[in-house]
């Protein structure tokens, strides 16, 4: 089923196929399939959702989510997530999370189990080990080695494969329910207690049954001043396709913030209750997941200024983001 042809083509594309599975980054693609096969074997579009993220944090080799995720200052790894099911906008969240490896399946059950929406911190992770979470250390030795580099050199991490980024992924049942959910270790180095856009939700998600759904990925500073992901389904609902609503987001941020596009480092993707898709970014090189029965590829943004991403997109160390 994988194709993995990264191509620069159209966008808001209307396959018109359900279920569909949209996700930020090429990592996204075996989240999506492993979405699909969830969903093929009897799952919910919710417990798809959940899986195909479940995927991605279990990762190690992804420096950006959940197991093997980069570390704060401080050396902890500190993970943030959110789920949120459209019909009746169900939605859970963890902030700031410790030692638990599934920050999504700690968010799922925060919006199942408990009369709550969000638990940070200790509060969290207390909840996560009642739940029956197993605690893991989930600093890695690469991870630990290049945090002591940056610690004593304060030096830009090298530009690879592994500075890849936060996993919003977002789906579209047959029967046009919506589900949707995003999972990251946040900024590399952020400040201790730092907690960006991802698990705020109407930033780094959102899900409204009645439109569509929207996820973030990028500096979560420049998207969550603004609800961005609430923004996206905002503008589909006044009738944009997906890819227009993420760019007129992103515009629209620029033009409130003041700087010029390309210093944002943000990135958006969105699917329509019709099984529209699109995405963009503030420039050149975001490339998201698509999968469907049958198809499974991953796609080039839009680009909203010439400037090439390169490897930064939310998890070069903060300094360097936040300049
Ligand atoms: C954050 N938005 O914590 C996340 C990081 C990210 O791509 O998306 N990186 O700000």
């Amino acid at each position: 089923m994988s194709q993995t042809i990264t191509q620069s083509e159209p966008h808001s594309h209307l396959a018109g196929k359900r279920p569909v599975f949209v996700s930020t980054w090429n990592f996204g693609q075996t989240a999506n399939e492993a979405s699909l096969r969830k969903f093929e074997a009897g799952g919910s579009i919710l417990d798809a959702v959940e899986e195909g993220i479940r995927l991605t944090e279990s990762d190690q080799s992804n420096a950006s989510v959940g197991d093997g995720g980069k570390p704060n200052a401080a050396g902890k790894v500190q993970l943030d997530a959110c789920i949120m099911h459209g019909p009746g906008a169900k939605a859970g969240s963890v902030g700031g999370i410790e030692d638990i490896a599934h920050p999504i399946s700690v968010a799922r059950a925060v919006m199942e189990k408990t009369p709550h929406v969000m638990l940070v911190g200790e509060g969290a992770k207390k909840f996560a080990l009642e739940q029956g979470f197993t605690p893991k250390n989930l600093l890695t030795s690469k991870q630990r080695k290049e945090w002591r580099n940056w610690r004593r050199e304060k030096r830009k991490m090298e530009a690879g494969k592994d500075n890849h980024d936060t996993i919003a992924l977002v789906g579209l049942d047959k029967d046009g329910t919506l589900a949707g959910g995003c999972s990251t270790s946040g900024l590399a180095y952020k400040m201790p207690g730092r907690v960006g856009d991802s698990p705020i939700l109407g930033s780094g998600l959102y899900v409204d049954n009645e439109i569509g759904a929207a996820g973030a990925t990028g500096v979560g500073e420049n998207i969550m001043r603004f609800c961005g992901s609430f923004m996206v389904v905002e503008y589909m609902r006044q009738g944009l396709t997906p890819e227009e609503a993420c760019s007129e987001t992103i515009r629209r941020i620029a033009r409130l913030d003041g700087r010029p596009i390309e210093d944002l480092h943000i990135n958006f993707i969105a699917l329509d209750k019709k099984g529209r898709f699109g995405a963009a970014g503030t420039g050149q090189g975001f490339p998201y997941a698509v999968t469907y029965p049958e198809y499974s590829n991953v796609l080039q943004s839009k680009a909203l200024s010439r400037k090439h991403i390169g490897s930064e997109g939310g998890n070069d160390p903060i300094e360097d983001q936040l300049k």
